[in-house]
């Protein structure tokens, strides 16, 4: 009897063991957020299984239906050719822990409907730049089990060859401390300063009632200023070092000559240069110095002069670019003249017309003087592109709407036409949305794809939402949803990309701190690069060169799995715009 008994247990329990397997091993098979939804929102899962009909939520015992609804009819991924089925259930609302599952053998992971759904997610990714910090410790008070030593003090930092100037000659030394580090490196670059900066300025200017709460326990966060700002205040104050007070021009970066270890930064002690004055690092200076202007004006209390230093820095760089118009950084062209070579990210570009206009539009909203933006053709043509690194002018545009209330006639007089050029951009990122594979915005083409094309997903988001502020037409705040629904697991791979966050996290992120800290979990609040068939980095671990699957959750990826300052930026405003608009939906 005993026996029996015991026989009848290892056969329930082998049982069991089957089915958690069928469970764990169906569950790639639904792709959804992974933090869950917002009651009032759309709320949408995507089957990539074989040919289903139905599907249901379940209650946290996995056995009581709460939601019944129907699969739609098959789509066809355009990038992968791949089939999948949308199940909508934005019809349940009620808060709770749930799961869907699709023929009773496929389990999703698990979800929740609330209130707030994204602000820890919001909070965590602005945390991250906190992360970054150069030249300071990380407490434990602050950092968690991430606490770390000071790395890189910069307080010593070499002139490079390239660099050199009357008032700087070789072999001087500056100071240049704080600042984020960039990336999954430990290198500081003016130019991806810049539109990080911009990204997360924009977003204080578009919510700022919503960042008077909204605390990340950071060394300032009891002072009088939204911790926002006082985060952007630790590379501000960086990049107002970049700036050679002799001439206006800026170091286009500070940085090793070749790329760390993957070691800790009080590890990484290589000399450290100042790198040739660019156009395109001063002119994105001096658009993030003006922006910076008209935002801590209001902070005149708490940080007396700052203000005023900020707009004298921003007309000084402006005064250098229109003396250097043609100072490009081309870093092989340095290496062949200068020693030692400089082999770390170039963030080259040869185009300087949109930094041209960036840089006008953002000292003519700070000054109000016309003078800055008469020369400039501030809307060569109507085909606007999402902001990235080498392609800032839509930070300007954005900025001229949020300004509406203090341009001059002649910008007052622009926005109409502006509007219509970005309702329209809106309108094109929309169509045909709800025909895709994913029903996300992100993916409509394999181009979206691209190195950092977690960013690109970010960045349409806060665009549908400057089409949103525009219109207050709910159909452009849910395409941004549905972006951020991409971000958080509703993608090929099903990957959350926000270290961190969901069931299924990347773990292995090409960053420094998380690689050499020895802890398991990953910093948190970075977003991983996301899929991008270049696959520059050769790693061997991809198991598809398909667009929207390449990608590799390796420490070997820095092409598709490094993290950045100027793609957790956009993450922190898609979140936490979003969650400030909650009710909207
Ligand atoms: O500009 C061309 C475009 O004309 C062309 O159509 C397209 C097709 O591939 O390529 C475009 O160039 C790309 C360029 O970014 C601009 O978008 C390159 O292929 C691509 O390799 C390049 O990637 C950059 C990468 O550095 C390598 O330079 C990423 O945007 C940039 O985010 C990344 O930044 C690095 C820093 O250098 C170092 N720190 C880490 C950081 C993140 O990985
Ligand atoms: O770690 C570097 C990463 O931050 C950059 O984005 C990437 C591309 O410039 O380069 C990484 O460094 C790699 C270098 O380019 C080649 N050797 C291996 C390095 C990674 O450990």
């Amino acid at each position: 009897m005993t026996r029996l008994f015991n026989l009848k247990q290892l056969l329930l329990f082998l049982i069991a063991l089957v089915c958690v397997q069928i469970a764990f091993a169906q569950t790639e098979n639904i792709k959804l957020n992974q933090i869950g939804f917002y009651p009032e929102a759309p709320k949408i899962a995507v089957w990539t299984g074989d040919l289903q009909n139905d599907f249901v939520i379940l209650a946290q015992n996995k056995k009581q239906v709460v939601f019944k609804g129907k699969l739609s009819e098959q789509r066809t991924n355009n990038i992968s050719q791949k089939t999948t089925q949308i199940a909508d259930f934005s019809a349940f609302k009620k808060p709770g822990k749930y799961y869907i599952s699709i023929s009773d053998k496929a389990l999703s992971y698990s979800f929740e409907i609330k209130n707030d759904i994204y602000r820890e997610a919001a909070k965590a990714s602005l945390k991250g730049f906190y992360y970054q910090r150069a030249s300071t410790s990380l407490p434990e008070k602050y950092a968690g089990k991430w606490h770390r030593s000071a790395g890189h003090p910069d307080d010593k930092i070499l002139i490079h060859p390239s660099a050199v100037s009357k008032a700087r000659p070789e072999n001087t030394i500056i100071s240049s401390p704080k600042g984020w580090y960039d990336a999954g490196d430990y290198n500081k670059y003016i130019v991806n300063s810049g539109i990080t900066m911009a990204t997360l300025f924009s977003l204080y200017q578009d919510h700022p009632d919503y960042f008077k709460t909204f605390k990340i326990n950071i060394p300032e966060s009891n002072n009088k200023i939204p911790d926002l700002l006082d985060e952007s205040l630790w590379n501000l104050r960086w990049m107002l070092t970049m700036q050679d007070p002799d001439d206006g021009g800026v170091y286009h970066k500070l940085t090793n000559p070749s790329f760390d270890g993957m070691v800790m930064p009080a590890m990484a002690t290589k000399p450290r240069y100042a790198v040739q004055k660019s156009i395109t690092a001063t002119l994105d200076f001096a658009a993030v110095m003006a922006q910076a202007n008209r935002i801590f004006k209001s902070y005149e209390k708490q940080l007396p002069g700052l203000a005023d230093s900020c707009l004298i820095a921003a007309k000084k760089a402006w005064e250098w670019a229109k003396a250097n118009p043609n100072t490009l950084y081309l870093q092989n062209e340095n290496n062949k003249q200068f020693d030692p070579d400089i082999v770390t990210g170039e963030y080259g570009d040869r185009n300087t017309q949109d930094e041209w206009i960036w840089a006008a539009i953002e000292l003519w909203i700070s000054t109000g003087d016309n003078g800055y933006s008469l020369p400039i053709n501030l809307f060569p043509d109507k085909n606007l592109q999402l902001p990235t690194w080498n392609q800032v002018r839509m930070l300007g545009y954005y900025s001229l709407i949020s300004s509406e209330k203090i341009l001059t006639q002649r910008g007052k007089q622009a926005l109409p036409a502006l509007k219509k050029m970005i309702i329209h951009f809106a309108d094109d990122l929309l169509a045909g949305v709800e025909q895709q594979a994913f029903n996300t915005v992100m993916g409509k083409t394999a181009r979206d794809y691209m190195w950092g094309s977690s960013s690109h997903a970010a960045n349409q988001g806060v665009a549908l939402l400057q089409a949103y502020k525009i219109t207050s037409d709910k159909k452009y705040l849910e395409g941004a949803l549905g972006n951020l629904d991409y971000l958080l697991g509703r993608n090929a791979v099903g990957y959350s990309f926000l270290t961190g966050f969901g069931s299924k996290q990347v773990m292995h992120p090409h960053h420094r701190p998380s690689e050499a800290d020895g802890i398991v979990d990953p910093i948190p609040g970075l977003l991983s690069g996301g899929p991008n068939p270049g696959q520059q980095d050769k790693c061997a671990t991809y198991t598809s060169k398909i667009a929207d699957e390449s990608f590799t959750d390796d420490v070997c990826s820095y092409a598709s799995n490094e993290i950045a300052i100027n793609w957790n930026a956009p993450m922190v405003y898609l979140a936490a715009a979003i969650e400030a608009l909650q009710k909207k939906f």
